[in-house]
């Protein structure tokens, strides 16, 4: 088995300061909690930028600045999202495209997501992929639903997307797939062989599914963007404490924890041609 990954996702589009109110928003707070995360054990940080006052944007100036306050830190792999918040535009949710990070997020398909629906239509999906190809960028599949792993297949049939191809099985949003072992192993069998995922469970699916996927020989994705609470009531104190008790659960499990530049291997970051 592989050595596991461990993704941060620092601060996603929904949460805020008042449910979390240690929810890292300034490009100056990210980049303190993605070296904390990295410390812990972090070799990803997916992010999404927000202006000051906590709004959601797809600035790729406030994107560029991130990236670069988290490179002159440590040497995570820095994943920002093209999902942005539901009500971005297709051109502001591809702007941080433009900063050629080594990886970016893409969803394939459209579901509901609380009581709004996130928009993946066709020609979205195609025109982040090609664009992420030209640029070289390796892109993270975002799966909330079953027929978004068919969706991706397609890209790949489209020659938009390289392999190997890599998966991140989110389960539990409220509106899609529940956050359950059975559909996690449900999903994995309808990955290709060769394929990497990791699995992001949404609240208080967080761990458990963290649990299944150490033991499955797949990777981890935790933090506030999915979860804000370390147990039942109590609020975590930072996106590190939750990287911290992956770390501490792989290692009970008997698997060791990629560094950033094992983890570029293991993704193939480094196999651009
Ligand atoms: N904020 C969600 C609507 C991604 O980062 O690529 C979409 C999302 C997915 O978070
Ligand atoms: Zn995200």
């Amino acid at each position: 088995m592989s050595k596991l990954i461990i993704t941060a996702a620092l601060t996603g589009a929904e949460v805020t300061r008042a449910q979390q109110p240690n929810l890292p928003i300034t490009p100056q707070e990210i980049a303190a909690a993605a070296l904390e995360a990295y410390e812990a054990g972090a070799s990803i940080v997916h992010v999404h930028a927000r202006l000051t006052d906590g709004t959601p944007t797809q600035d790729k100036q406030v994107y560029g600045e991130i990236q670069r306050l988290v490179a002159d830190s440590c040497p995570v792999i820095f994943q920002p999202s093209t999902g942005g918040a539901v009500w971005h535009s297709a051109e502001e949710r591809l702007q941080p495209l433009e900063l050629n990070p080594e990886m970016a997020t893409l969803s394939t398909g459209t579901c509901n997501f609380g009581r709004d629906i996130f928009a993946n239509p066709q020609d979205f999906m195609e025109q982040a992929a090609r664009t992420m190809l030209e640029r070289g960028i390796k892109p993270e599949f975002e799966i909330f639903e079953a027929g978004m792993i068919d969706n991706a297949l397609r890209l790949v049939k489209q020659g938009l997307v390289r392999e190997p191809l890599h998966f991140n099985l989110v389960l539990g949003v409220p509106g899609a797939m529940a956050g359950t072992i059975r559909n996690l192993v449900f999903l994995v069998d309808a990955l290709p062989v060769g394929s990497t995922w990791t699995v992001s469970g949404i609240g208080r699916f967080e761990t458990p599914l963290a649990a299944a996927a150490i033991a499955m020989g797949g990777h981890v994705r935790v933090g506030f963007e999915d979860n804000i609470y370390y147990r039942n009531g109590e609020l975590a104190v930072s996106n590190g404490q939750l990287v911290a008790r992956i770390a501490r659960l792989a290692h009970e499990l008997g698997r060791e924890v990629a560094d950033p530049q094992e983890a570029r291997e293991i993704l193939g970051l480094d196999r651009k041609t």
